[in-house]
């Protein structure tokens, strides 16, 4: 006890000092994540064939924030060594990176190997084996080869087979040297935004092409995961999962109309993907079903715009994983839509709820973005109840800021986040294995080009050499990730202390 008041005066700080000391369990992993397009570069050298995001970019420059692509990015693809030795630097015990469909198969189909891509891949694994940081592989992270978008890209079934192909010419290669595979990254990011919305490849028909790429990467999934299970289980020694991003959908009041509204968000944003691989029933969501099949009647289709999986789809995709990868970064409050089903079919029309953020929610700089930690505890409780407590890896969780090395507002976000983990696993015994944090660099941030930073790491994208400087962050997460434990005081991580 003295002693313990004794620190707290030095400190200064009383409620951190007496409060035990914030740890995670002995086996728990924190890593950092990137994507192919967001880092490498090199996007048309050594044989690697164009993606939708080169095609779209080049295209309609007009439609990125700052007009810039991912011709160049931060030259990973030449600087991969720097950035192992980063993470090195950093304390990680693992890296979550993805592959590059066109560089590995520059038409998308695997008669054609680019075996520089093959090569560049094999290099960057084996460089983070010897640094003792464990590869966590992410097979599609949005960069589709645009020879098979020009057949229709996610809209088209015959993907899911192509996909397969593709994960095998991967499994073939890196099996023996990659523990843990994810197979999309995202999917209600890339079919909504991308087949709905404004990402690449620029979909036109809400409503139509996003629940259409839906179903065909979660057949694609559940086939890939079949593949895993029968031929390379063996040689992976470490599993295979999804990651799905969950923002979390919180009634804007406890009234029943809110309540069943949050539901309706959840089960459209997350049971889409969730329900068919992780529920015991599988299949899409019971809510989604009815109202999209009645809205579409409604609208005077002859069938639902929600495809249907057949029997033996459901039951392969039902149960193919071994955890679930968790994308977490904020959280919306929800009220009921005005119930009305416009003519023209929209996804958004479907769900039909109002999400809004509170204005005293701290911004970042990303605007749907706000920092609100309790709702990570939530979303990991919500994801524990509804899908009969999977083994989950949280596989990115981060924030964006202005530039800058002293960023202590990233330092205080990622603390408190880790703090709302921590009781979900500890007190809520959530099963939660991994945290990843989004990201090691700053990067092509998509549509917000390079406007938005989520960087441990800054990189200087007018320098030559892309130099690469660890922030304030970097001190605070080294700390976290080398001790497994949260600093009692975060302000001691200034730009110099580590
Ligand atoms: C992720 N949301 O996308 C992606 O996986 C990354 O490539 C991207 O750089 C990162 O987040 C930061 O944007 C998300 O609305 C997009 O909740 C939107 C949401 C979450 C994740």
């Amino acid at each position: 006890m003295l002693l313990l008041l004794f620190s707290a005066l030095i400190y200064g700080v009383e409620s951190n000092i007496i409060d035990a000391k914030i740890c995670f369990p002995e086996e728990f992993m924190f890593g950092v994540a990137t994507a192919s397009y967001q880092i490498e570069g090199a996007w048309n050298v050594s044989g690697k064939g164009e993606s939708i995001w080169d095609r779209y970019t080049h295209e309609h420059p007009d439609r990125v924030f700052d007009h810039k692509n991912g011709d160049v990015a931060d030259g990973s693809y030449y600087k991969y060594k720097d950035d192992v030795a980063l993470m090195k630097q950093l304390g990680v015990g693992f890296y979550r990176f993805s592959m590059s469909w066109p560089r590995i198969l520059p038409t998308g189909l695997s008669n054609e190997i680019n075996e520089d891509g093959i090569r560049y891949y094999t290099e960057l694994i084996e460089e983070l084996r010897a640094n003792r940081i464990i590869p966590m592989v992410t097979m599609y992270h949005w960069d589709l080869p645009q020879t098979l978008q020009d057949l229709g890209g996610w809209t088209n079934p015959v993907m899911a087979d192509y996909f397969l192909d593709y994960a095998k010419v991967l499994l073939d290669n890196f099996a023996d040297k990659v523990p843990i595979w994810i197979t999309f990254n995202e999917p209600l990011s890339f079919c909504h935004d991308g087949y709905g919305g404004e990402d690449a490849p620029g979909g036109r028909a809400s409503g139509f092409e996003d629940y259409m790429c839906g179903h065909n990467v979660l057949r694609a999934h559940g086939m890939v995961y079949d593949l895993y299970d029968r031929e390379y289980r063996h040689r992976v020694k470490g599993g295979m999962g999804i990651t799905l991003d969950i923002a979390w959908m919180e009634g804007i009041t406890s009234s029943t109309e809110d309540q069943i509204a949050a539901e309706t968000a959840r089960q459209f944003m997350f049971g889409w993907f969730a329900n068919p691989i992780f529920s015991k029933t599988g299949d899409y969501p019971a809510v989604m079903r009815k109202r999209i099949d009645a809205n579409s009647k409604k609208q005077g289709f002859p069938r639902s715009r929600l495809p249907t999986f057949t029997r033996e789809e459901v039951k392969m995709i039902r149960g193919s994983f071994d955890f679930m990868g968790v994308n977490h970064y904020t959280t919306y409050l929800v009220e009921p839509g005005d119930g009305k089903v416009q003519p023209h079919p929209s996804y958004y029309n479907d769900g039909n709820v109002k999400l809004y953020q509170l204005v005293d929610w701290p911004k970042t700089n990303s605007t749907w973005l706000r920092v609100v930690p309790w709702g990570f505890r939530k979303a990991l409780n919500w994801i524990k109840t509804t899908y009969n407590d999977p083994l989950m890896l949280v596989t990115e969780n981060g924030v964006s800021f202005e530039p800058g090395l002293k960023d202590v507002k990233r330092v205080q976000f990622i603390d408190s986040y880790l703090r709302s983990l921590h009781a979900a696993i500890t007190i809520d015994k959530c099963r939660v294995k991994a945290y990843t944090y989004w990201s090691l660099l700053d990067n092509f941030e998509w549509m917000r080009g390079f406007s938005e930073r989520f960087g441990l790491t800054e990189v200087d994208y007018d320098s030559p050499d892309l130099t690469r400087t660890p922030r304030q962050s970097f001190n605070y997460y080294k700390y976290v990730a080398t001790t497994g434990c949260l600093p009692n005081n975060y302000a001691d991580f200034t730009y110099n202390s580590v």
